[in-house]
């Protein structure tokens, strides 16, 4: 069962992540924030992972709050990882919400990287700032050791586009890090390591 447990301490949050990449049963998260909590819940949801978050700023800072529970998720996923033997280790996901069109790529190969273009001109969804969702993505990126690019492709509605954009990387992600019954190798690489 591949799990990863953080709990991210600092002057600023007191983050917890448990995740469950083989166990989707149970799924809480509560970050204070409305339209992160229904974004993480629709990538866990679609990402088919089992997951307790919970954030609590300390400093009435929101980007501090949405920045470490990013750093926290991707903590628990590279724990989650672990030695990343046997995954299919790419992913490539295009999901569709009405008007928007976003795709997600994953390498779960040890490179770190990000690059999120969805081209966001509102300034806040919902309860939410855009400059928040190319961070987000950077920060789990970067924790995660993923690499990730995401594109719109269409659409206007920024709730489309930016929920369309966590469900693309859920569904690229868990394509990435299923078992490859076909792997003639543990790791997905021709240097024999990551
Ligand atoms: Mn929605």
């Amino acid at each position: 069962m591949r799990s990863g447990s953080v709990r991210r301490t600092t002057a600023e949050t007191d983050v917890r992540v448990d995740l469950s990449l083989d166990d989707p049963g149970t799924r809480e998260i509560r970050t204070g924030l409305a339209m992160f909590d229904h974004l993480l819940l629709a990538f866990m949801f679609h990402a088919r992972i089992g997951c307790r978050i919970e954030a609590r700023s300390l400093d009435a800072i929101r980007h501090h709050l949405v920045e470490d529970t990013a750093i926290a998720l991707g903590q628990a996923l590279d724990a989650a990882l672990g030695e990343r033997t046997g995954i299919v280790r790419y992913g490539e996901a295009s999901i569709p919400m009405d008007d928007a069109l976003v795709r997600a790529v994953v390498d779960l190969g040890g490179r770190a990287w990000s690059r999120t273009a969805l081209d966001l001109t509102h300034e806040r969804i919902e309860d939410l700032e855009s400059v928040f969702v190319p961070h987000v993505f950077a920060s789990f990126a970067q924790h995660a050791r993923l690499t990730l690019h995401v594109d719109r492709l269409a659409g206007d509605d920024p709730h489309h586009v930016v929920e369309g954009a966590f469900k693309a990387a859920a569904r690229a992600c868990a394509r990435a890090w299923a078992i490859d019954p076909s792997a003639s190798t543990s790791i997905a690489s021709t240097k024999g390591t990551y």
